[in-house]
């Protein structure tokens, strides 16, 4: 947005207000015409339950939940979506099946397009295809990299990790924050959620454009194809890695629609919402959020899957029995090591985004080696997880089956998995940051106490 785009906000006025009501009527109002009529009422909302709720209790928290990671204090609000132990997650209440069902799809194709699941955990509606394509537009035409972020990324040394890489162009995209050039002009608190909503919608615009020209820059040869207007978000985004396979483009879709939000509480959600509590721009929200994502206990397990797995063929060899990927787990877990793909904070049971992922095997590889190994230690994996009882969840996650699938389309360099992660995530975490902005959430300061004052505080002398 120029200066002159910016000089256009003013305080929501009624009469701006009204603008915003009569456009969201009409059935092709755009994204941000929708959410910006719905803030009153959800304000309004909020005030409500705070003014006859404010004081009511959420239960208890035991010494043991600020010692494990604050597990299932419930400290957060995220709008988007709800984790369930069992069920697993839900996205304004729809579960995976609902969405790939409910959203609309790119012509001839049949997975969710994801700027339909950005729209959605935006507004809570699922918008028509003639919305979602207008909003493939507007991201196809917020894509181009500034010069600077291009050269950054074009000087960064090949064998530094395409997250740090993502995280470097990211931080570097703050030059373009129209948020942080508001807020340096005195902006009125009450727009802050319209420049949180153009950086939003410009950094997931070059997220791609930025993630491809990792990829070609470490694994390829540096020319990343140029992006096209009629297609889709993830269309364009294969375009520019390099793939030509429209099924990859299909997967694409569909990974990041289950990779984008997994509700508030992960590193990289929370991560995200804490930075920008502070009023850090988008960018500088999202590369922090991104920062954690890196972490092999959270988004670079993907990566730890695919490692873990080659290495049990090289030790192995391809022919593998039940009774050998039984003693590689074991010699994992006895080597003090995590068994990468397996395990969740909050899942109980096997995770939906990986069921989803398998039926998509199931349907276009089913004979792929590797599809079947993974499935192969499906059998196997929760058997002796589950003999250790301080693993709450002997079940598998989303990480568990991502990679595979992106090997048998070609995409095999396994260090740059995090990054197809990060460009989904940020469909997820950026949605909630423009409705914190939107009704005015405020920094986020928990208490700490050191281990003495607990101590002091349950009369036990350390
Ligand atoms: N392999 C070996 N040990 C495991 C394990 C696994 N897959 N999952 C849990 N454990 C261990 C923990 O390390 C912990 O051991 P210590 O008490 O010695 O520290 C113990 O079991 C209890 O852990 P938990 O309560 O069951 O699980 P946490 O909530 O502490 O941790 C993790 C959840 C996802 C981090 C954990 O299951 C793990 O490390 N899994 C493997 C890494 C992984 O797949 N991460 C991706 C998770 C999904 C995600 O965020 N994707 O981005």
């Amino acid at each position: 947005m120029s200066m002159n785009r910016m000089s256009h906000f003013r305080p929501m006025a009624a009469r701006q207000m009204a603008k915003f009501v009569r456009a969201y009527s009409s059935k092709e109002a755009s994204l941000k015409d929708v959410f910006a009529a719905q803030i009153p009422e959800k304000q309004e909302q909020i005030k409500r339950l705070r003014k006859e709720h404010g004081n009511s209790s959420l239960g208890e928290v035991v010494l043991d939940q600020v010692y494990g990671g604050m597990r299932g204090i419930p400290a957060l609000v995220w709008e988007g979506s709800v984790l369930d132990a069992d069920e697993g997650i839900r996205f304004r209440g729809l579960t995976i099946p609902e969405i790939c069902e409910k959203l609309p799809k790119a012509p001839g194709g049949s997975e969710p397009l994801p700027e339909g699941l950005f729209w959605l955990l935006l507004t809570g509606e699922i918008p028509t295809e003639g919305q979602v394509r207008a909003l493939s537009s507007e991201l196809y035409a917020r894509s181009k990299l500034p010069e600077h972020v291009e050269d950054l990324l074009n000087h960064s040394p090949k064998h530094l990790h395409p997250m740090a890489q993502l995280s470097i162009a990211v931080n570097a995209l703050e030059s373009e924050s129209e948020f942080a050039k508001a807020y340096e002009q005195g902006v009125n608190k009450k727009e802050y959620w319209q420049y949180t909503f153009e950086d939003s919608l410009d950094l997931i615009a070059k997220l791609p454009s930025i993630a491809a020209r990792i990829y070609r820059n470490v694994f390829h040869d540096g020319v990343v194809a140029s992006t096209d207007s009629s297609l889709d978000y993830s269309a364009n985004f294969t375009k520019q890695l390099g793939f030509k396979n429209e099924e990859f483009t299909e997967l694409m879709r569909l990974y990041l629609t289950i990779h984008s939000d997994h509700e508030g509480g992960n590193v990289s959600a929370h991560t995200t919402h804490l930075v920008g509590s502070a009023l850090s721009s988008p960018y500088l929200s999202v590369a922090a959020g991104f920062n954690g994502l890196a972490g092999p206990l959270h988004g670079r397990a993907n990566q730890e899957v695919l490692e873990w797995i080659l290495k049990m063929r090289s030790e192995i060899g391809s022919e593998v029995t039940n009774e050998q990927i039984e003693k590689y787990l074991w010699d994992t877990l006895n080597s003090g090591r995590v068994v990468p793909g397996y395990g969740h904070a909050v899942l109980r049971k096997t995770d939906p985004r990986y069921t989803a992922q398998r039926e998509f095997g199931l349907k276009h590889m089913p004979d792929y080696e590797l599809f079947k190994l993974v499935s192969q230690i499906y059998q196997v994996a929760p058997k002796v997880l589950g003999a250790n009882q301080k693993i709450k969840n002997p079940w598998p996650n989303v990480d568990a089956h991502s990679g595979v699938l992106l090997q048998y389309y070609g995409l095999k360099e396994q260090s740059y998995y995090t990054v197809l992660f990060a460009v989904a995530r940020a469909l997820g975490v950026l949605p909630q940051l423009i409705i914190d902005r939107a009704m005015g959430a405020p920094i986020e300061r928990p208490k700490s106490f050191s281990t003495a004052k607990f101590a002091e505080k349950f009369g036990v002398k350390l």
